[in-house]
């Protein structure tokens, strides 16, 4: 089955590529030809991945997934959520770690998830998977692997933040990892 990861990030392609197998002849935005940016205009992370598989679908005629991610703190009423790629303002990593800690500075409740949506559309009906994982902001970042908000962000019964795994430890856990395999598993199912 032809199917379209609509990314234009090398790696996760590269990641869902090695799990899918050759069932499925994987094509980037690119090879279907499509250039422009795609929309990500909602106000969730659910409504953005499904925004964007939805696109392609209508746009190209291929079937499609799409995942969208980020960082919801409960005493931020799930903030930065959405917005997590430019919550200062900027796509600045270190930043956007510098408005967290500033907002949660006195706070005791450091509750956070991460959260990845995929919606896989095909022939235009829409499925989504989604993948949680749960744990807590600490005050001071620590690491120097992963990306975002890996360094203030530590994994519930673990000692360690993501920045402080390896790609390896952090792909077992994390919230990207579980949507896809719960993808990779219908997609099995449906091949
Ligand atoms: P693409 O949309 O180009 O794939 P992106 O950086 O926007 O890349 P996501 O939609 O997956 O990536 O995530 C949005 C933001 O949420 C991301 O820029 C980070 O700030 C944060 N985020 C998501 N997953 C994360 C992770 O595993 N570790 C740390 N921060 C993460």
């Amino acid at each position: 089955m032809q199917l379209c990861f609509a990314t234009n990030n090398a790696h996760k392609l590269k990641e869902i590529k090695a799990l899918l197998g050759t069932n499925f002849e994987l094509k980037t935005l690119q090879e279907i030809g499509c250039n422009e940016e795609l929309p990500e205009t909602t106000d969730t992370i659910e409504g953005n991945s499904a925004q964007k598989a939805e696109y392609v679908w209508e746009h190209y005629g291929v079937n499609c997934f799409a995942d969208d991610s980020g960082l919801e703190i409960e005493a931020l009423n799930g903030a930065p959520g959405v917005h997590s790629a430019y919550y200062s303002g900027e796509r600045n990593h270190a930043r956007n770690i510098e408005r967290v800690l500033k907002e949660l500075a006195n706070e005791d409740n450091r509750k956070a998830r991460f959260k990845t949506v995929i919606t896989l559309t095909l022939s235009g009906k829409s499925y989504s998977f989604e993948g949680i994982v749960e744990g807590v902001i600490i005050e001071t970042p620590r690491g120097t692997d992963g990306f975002g908000y890996d360094p203030i962000f530590v994994p519930e019964g673990y000692d360690q933040t993501f920045a402080e795994m390896t790609l390896e430890q952090k792909s077992k856990i994390s919230h990207r990892s579980r949507a896809f395999a719960k993808l990779v598993l219908f997609l099995k199912d449906h091949s």
